[in-house]
């Protein structure tokens, strides 16, 4: 023993010896913090730490404190925790200071969780789970570098031993950065079903929305013309789906406007509802594609809105911005006549799911979601297009993303159908500007009107339905709208980028 611990002695705490204990330190604070997330813990290792700290902290330096940080107070808060255990844990590399500082570390960690006020709430699980991590690692880690170091290695090969430390530092390396890995992943989860947890515990009091009689015609392989929250399509550029607190929304209207409006979720549910069916669809969307869904919105019209934040006579555009940073520019124009564009708190009757922007989100009748339909909404900047460079605008999309007159087939689907009497029916749209007439036509037939269902209003689409008489054999089924402008929807076909695709819809069958 002597003799092996004579290096130590000789060479210090070195480099290494600390690159072992910021490796450990992470390590076993990822370990807990992971436990604590699965576990569903509503205060985990971190956030007790942060609260301790916090509570020994004089009361004035924490309101300075909070005051400096303002709204990323948590996001600073976790970190400076995180580097303040990561520092101390750099002392713990070494053979004889690992057991000493990790034991005393994870003291501090069960005397932070035993002080909190809902401690009975508190697992010790994941702070049991974070110490032993650290002592193990510690034991492993700590052997190697020792084995790796210059002094025990020296009757070695040089290039040999070099490489083994080299090893070793990947080792530490890929640990840490896992380690940052899973403390970010437990994060988010925690951050995700608090969020679930407040979205739950809402009742906005919106209604489910009664779908009106004749405007779902049931043919079988339709779709239904209300579509479920948890089968409507979703598009978003969100990594990580982003997980705002109701209470800690904001809606900012600034720019070009008399008085700047800030609202809270609060100030928003107080104000007078809209509940209204609008489908959403998707400039991505090709011709026959599925990335349209018509649902019931329920939430408050922009337009009040922005006549109280007083718009400057010159300003023709909103800048929407989502809290993760994406944005979209809509006209004026359309967010003050009387359609019902709005800012969504409920869809289909339950609080906004989180991928599709709980809490709030704009909902505008006629424009595609990609100029309109923002997410997670946090702010409106009154101003100019030629001032506005939105994300997608900045890929080669249009500035302006009106809906295009489109229909789909859905039934029958492509494939073998029976001969005869061949029922066909779908889906046709032109949001704000409604569907006239919808034909389909059999190859190179006449084309026949189709049944039309009932719609509440032009916001929506309109399902469609008739029957073709099938010969046996290869056929081709078409179909186009026209919509309440009278014009029919064209025959061209271009693609989606940059303002959505045309074309008519095609099934091909083969009639036994
Ligand atoms: N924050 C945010 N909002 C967004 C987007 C986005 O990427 N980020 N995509 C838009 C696009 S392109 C569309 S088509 C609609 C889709 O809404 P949904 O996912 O609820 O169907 O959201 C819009 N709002
Ligand atoms: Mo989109």
């Amino acid at each position: 023993m002597k003799v092996g611990e004579a290096p130590e002695v000789r060479s210090g705490y070195g480099v290494g010896d600390a690159a072992v204990g910021v490796t450990t330190g992470l390590v076993g604070l990822a370990a807990a913090e992971v436990t604590a997330a699965i576990l569903g813990n509503r205060v985990g290792p971190i956030d007790a730490v942060a609260e301790f700290v916090r509570d020994l902290t004089p009361g004035p330096v924490v309101e300075w404190a909070i005051g400096l940080l303002g709204t990323s107070d948590k996001v600073i808060v976790t970190a400076a925790v995180v580097v303040g255990a990561v520092g101390i844990a750099a002392l713990g590399g070494g053979r004889r200071t690992g057991p000493v500082v990790f034991t005393l570390l994870g003291l501090f960690g069960v005397i932070a969780a035993l002080t909190r006020p809902a401690a009975e709430d508190i697992s010790l699980v994941p702070y049991l789970v974070g110490a032993g991590s650290w002592l193990l690692c510690h034991a492993l880690l700590s052997r190697r570098s020792r084995a790796l170091s210059p002094e025990q290695s020296a009757g070695q090969e040089g290039s040999r031993a070099g490489t083994d430390r080299r090893h070793f530092l990947y080792l530490l390396g890929g640990v840490a950065v896992a380690s940052v890995v899973g403390l970010a992943g437990a994060q988010w989860l925690r951050a995700r079903s608090a969020v679930e947890a407040a979205r739950d515990a809402l009742n906005l009091g919106a209604s489910r929305g009664v779908v009106p009689d004749g405007a779902d015609l049931g043919v079988p392989g339709l779709g239904p013309w209300q579509v479920p929250n948890d089968g409507f399509y979703r598009i978003d550029t969100a990594f990580s789906v982003p997980t705002v607190d109701p209470d800690r929304w904001q809606l900012r209207i600034h720019g070009m406007v008399d008085r700047e409006i800030t609202l809270s979720f609060a100030d928003l549910l107080a104000r007078e509802r809209t509940e209204a069916w609008v489908t959403l669809c998707c400039v991505s969307n090709p011709v026959g594609g599925d990335l349209i869904g018509n649902a019931w919105w329920s939430g408050v019209r922009i337009a009040p809105l922005l006549a109280e934040a007083g718009v400057h006579p010159d300003a023709d555009a909103v800048l929407q911005t989502s809290v993760d940073g994406w944005n979209c520019a809509t006209p004026i124009e359309v967010l003050t006549d009387d359609r019902d564009a709005l800012l969504a708190v409920a869809m289909n009757g339950d609080p906004l799911p989180i991928e599709h922007g709980f809490p709030v989100r704009a909902v505008v009748p006629g424009l595609y979601g990609y100029v309109s339909a923002t997410k997670w909404v946090v702010d409106f900047e009154v101003g100019r297009f030629e001032n506005f460079s939105p994300y997608w605008v900045q890929r080669g999309w249009a500035m302006l993303g009106p809906v295009k007159t489109q229909s789909r087939i859905d039934v029958p689907r492509p494939g073998t159908v029976t001969a005869g009497d061949l029922r066909v029916a779908g889906v046709a749209w032109a949001q704000h500007t409604g569907i006239d007439k919808v034909e389909v036509r059999l190859d190179e037939g006449n084309w026949a009107t189709c049944e039309l269902g009932r719609v509440p209003s032009v916001d929506t689409w309109v399902q469609w339905t008739t029957t073709v008489d099938c010969a046996p054999g290869k056929h081709l089924l078409t179909v186009r709208a026209t919509d309440r402008t009278g014009t029919t929807q064209t025959e061209e076909v271009v693609g989606t980028v940059p303002d959505g695709a045309t074309g008519w819809d095609e099934v091909f069958v083969t009639a036994q």
